[in-house]
């Protein structure tokens, strides 16, 4: 039987590539997690009885953890989803986030190297690397230009993964992953924090309450948002071609934050209106709602500049036609599709609803 080392499973696209690997194939499933004070299994919680998934303390900048584990497993496959991942906190931890992002990828090739050359790794690559973009669409072909901190280590270990990959003949690549969310998502991440924001909203009318405005920084970058159901299909699907190609996975869409809370209010039928400029700007309740439901606070979303990037990433659109038609890559998930599932797990969870299923994270 085959082995896959996945680490990052306790995070969104770890937890979903477990599913997969779980639902897909037969392959003996090491889901990698580090040593926290409280062990944070949430998103996986379904699966930690299934024999196929065994556990392991792995940490991403310790090469021994790695090394040991590699050794050990003699992996078919290595997924390396694991990374400081958040671009806002990588300007206040940007050794931390070079040291995981960047060094950590170069101690798991190096590990793959010495145990277990024939393993195919995939290290998980972003959009943040194009950063201040030259053209748009972005393909696979746009330069380097990465404007955080986070964006430059994935830069760095993409340059690694490609000396190893020559250098020592490994099945080793880094994907062009665009913007992917789901219930799952991180609670900083702007589509996360705008869906469980309207859940609070919305109990608070509904209990006849005040409520407080979700503060959001730049509302006009735009990004090209999908499914990670559908992504983590595209990296094993990438992982399993013939040859070492390196692929941009997106909706070939783009959005701004500003639509996206515009469409997740409307999910729940709240109709909301923009006014004021810069730093002023509010998206608050249109009057007839207001005046028809008694409404106790009217300011739905306000700017707060603490959200602000000291350098921005102000649009991004992905061309993944070059994924679609040699891997047959078929995402299934509109945007509509995405911020609909996402509001009605945060709504389920405001409300109450404290169960465990399959498309979605338990709230612990
Ligand atoms: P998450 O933040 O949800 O998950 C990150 C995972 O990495 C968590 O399981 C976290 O563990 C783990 N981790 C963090 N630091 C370490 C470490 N030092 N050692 C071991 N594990 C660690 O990210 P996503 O699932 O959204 O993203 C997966 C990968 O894809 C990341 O590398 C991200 O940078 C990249 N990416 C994501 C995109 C997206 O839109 N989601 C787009 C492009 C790239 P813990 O629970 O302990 O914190
Ligand atoms: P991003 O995702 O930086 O694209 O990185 P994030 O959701 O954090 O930001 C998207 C855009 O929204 C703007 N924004 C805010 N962002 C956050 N988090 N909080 C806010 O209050 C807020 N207000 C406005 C941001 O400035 C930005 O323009 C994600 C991560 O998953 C990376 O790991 C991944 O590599 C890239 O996507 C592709």
């Amino acid at each position: 039987m085959k082995n896959v080392i996945i680490t990052g499973i306790s995070g969104q696209d770890g937890s979903y590539m477990v599913d997969y690997l779980i639902k897909n194939t037969d392959l003996n499933i090491y889901g990698a997690v580090r040593r926290l004070s409280k062990p944070n299994y949430c998103n996986i919680s379904y699966h930690l009885n299934n024999k196929r998934l065994r556990i392991v303390t792995l940490d991403l900048s310790d090469s021994q953890s790695i090394d040991n584990i590699v050794r050990e497993v003699k992996p078919d496959y290595f997924i390396n989803f694991a990374a400081q991942s958040f671009v806002g906190s990588s300007w206040q931890i940007p050794e931390q986030t070079f040291d995981v992002d960047a060094i950590g990828v170069l101690r798991c090739l190096e590990a793959i190297r010495k145990h277990a050359p024939n393993c195919r790794f995939y290290n998980a690559g972003s959009s943040e690397e194009f950063g201040d973009v030259k053209y748009v669409p972005q393909d696979e072909k746009h330069p380097m230009s990465p404007r955080s901190p986070y964006g430059a280590a994935k830069t760095a270990a993409r340059y690694i993964v490609k000396v190893y990959r020559e250098s020592y003949n490994l099945f080793a690549i880094q994907g062009y992953l665009f913007n992917h969310e789901s219930p799952r998502r991180g609670e900083e991440f702007v589509t996360r924090k705008i869906t469980k924001g309207i859940a609070r909203i919305c109990k608070a009318i509904k209990e006849n309450q005040p409520f407080d405005p979700i503060e959001l920084g730049n509302v006009d970058a735009k990004r090209d948002w999908s499914h990670a159901i559908d992504f983590v299909d595209g990296v094993w699907k990438m992982l399993n071609q013939e040859k070492p190609n390196e692929y941009v996975l997106s909706s070939n869409e783009t959005h701004s934050i500003r639509e996206f809370i515009e469409l997740a209010f409307k999910e729940v039928a709240i109709e909301g209106c923009w006014h004021g400029s810069g730093i002023n700007e509010e998206f608050s309740v249109v009057n007839h709602i207001l005046e028809e439901y008694g409404l106790k606070s009217s300011v739905l979303v306000k700017i707060n500049p603490q959200f602000f990037r000291p350098a921005e990433v102000d649009l991004l659109l992905g061309d993944s036609n070059l994924a679609r038609k040699e891997l047959n890559w078929i995402p299934k998930y509109s945007f509509q599709d995405l911020v609909k599932e996402m509001i009605t797990s945060d709504l389920a969870e405001v409300n109450g609803f404290d169960g465990i299923n399959e498309n979605r994270s338990s709230n612990c």
